[in-house]
C-alpha cells in the first residue's frame, strides 16, 4: 500500500519532442521516435507539420537575442517537422539524455544527436529543457484535443 502511494505522489510530467526538417529528410523519424518509446515513456501527441516562421520565434524566444537566431528560424521552417508530446515521470531530464549534448559531435556515442549527427545547426531533434517549458512548447504546437490520454497494457511491466 505504502510503496503505491508513493508512486503515485511522483510527478509525471510532460515533455516536448520535435524531429527536426533534417531529421525528417533524412529519414530518422521511426528511429527518434523508436529510443523514446523502447526507453519506456508514454506518447501523446504525434503529428507531421509544416511550422509558419511566427510559430518557430515563438517557440524558440529565449534566443532572440542570438546571432544563430535567424538561421535557426530558417533551418526550423524549411521543411516538415514531427511534433510529439511525451509523458512520464522524470521525462524532461530523460528526453534530454537520451538527446545528447547540443553540440553533435559533443553528444555522447548512443544518445540521437551522438549517433545520428554531426553539427550544432543539424542537431536532428529538439527535447524541453524544463517541466514548464514542456507544458509550453506542447500547448504552443498542438491544438485541444490533439493531445490523448490513455493508459499503456505495459504501465505495470514499466513501474512497480
Ligand atoms: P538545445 O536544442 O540542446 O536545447 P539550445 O541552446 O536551446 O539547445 O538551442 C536551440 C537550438 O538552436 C539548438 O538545438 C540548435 O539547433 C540551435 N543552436 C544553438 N546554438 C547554436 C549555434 O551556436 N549555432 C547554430 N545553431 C545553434
Ligand atoms: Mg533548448
Amino acid at each position: 500500500f505504502l510503496p503505491h502511494l508513493i508512486a503515485s505522489l511522483e510527478q509525471v510530467d510532460q515533455t516536448y519532442i520535435m524531429v527536426k526538417p533534417d531529421g525528417v529528410q533524412r529519414g530518422l523519424v521511426g528511429e527518434i521516435i523508436s529510443r523514446f518509446e523502447k526507453k519506456g515513456f508514454k506518447l501523446t501527441g504525434l503529428k507531421l507539420f509544416q511550422c509558419s516562421k511566427e510559430l518557430a520565434e515563438e517557440h524558440y524566444k529565449d534566443l532572440k537575442q542570438k546571432s544563430f537566431f535567424p538561421k535557426l528560424i530558417d533551418y526550423i521552417t524549411s521543411g516538415p517537422v514531427v511534433c510529439m508530446a511525451w509523458e512520464g515521470v522524470g521525462v524532461v531530464a530523460s528526453a534530454r539524455k537520451l538527446i545528447g549534448a547540443t553540440d553533435p559531435l559533443q553528444a555522447e556515442p548512443g544518445t540521437i544527436r551522438g549517433d545520428l549527427a554531426v553539427q550544432t545547426g543539424r542537431n536532428v531533434v529538439h527535447g524541453s529543457d524544463s517541466p514548464e517549458n514542456g507544458k509550453r512548447e506542447i500547448a504552443l504546437w498542438f491544438k485541444e484535443g490533439e493531445v490523448c490520454e490513455w493508459t499503456p497494457v505495459q504501465a505495470p511491466w514499466l513501474r512497480e
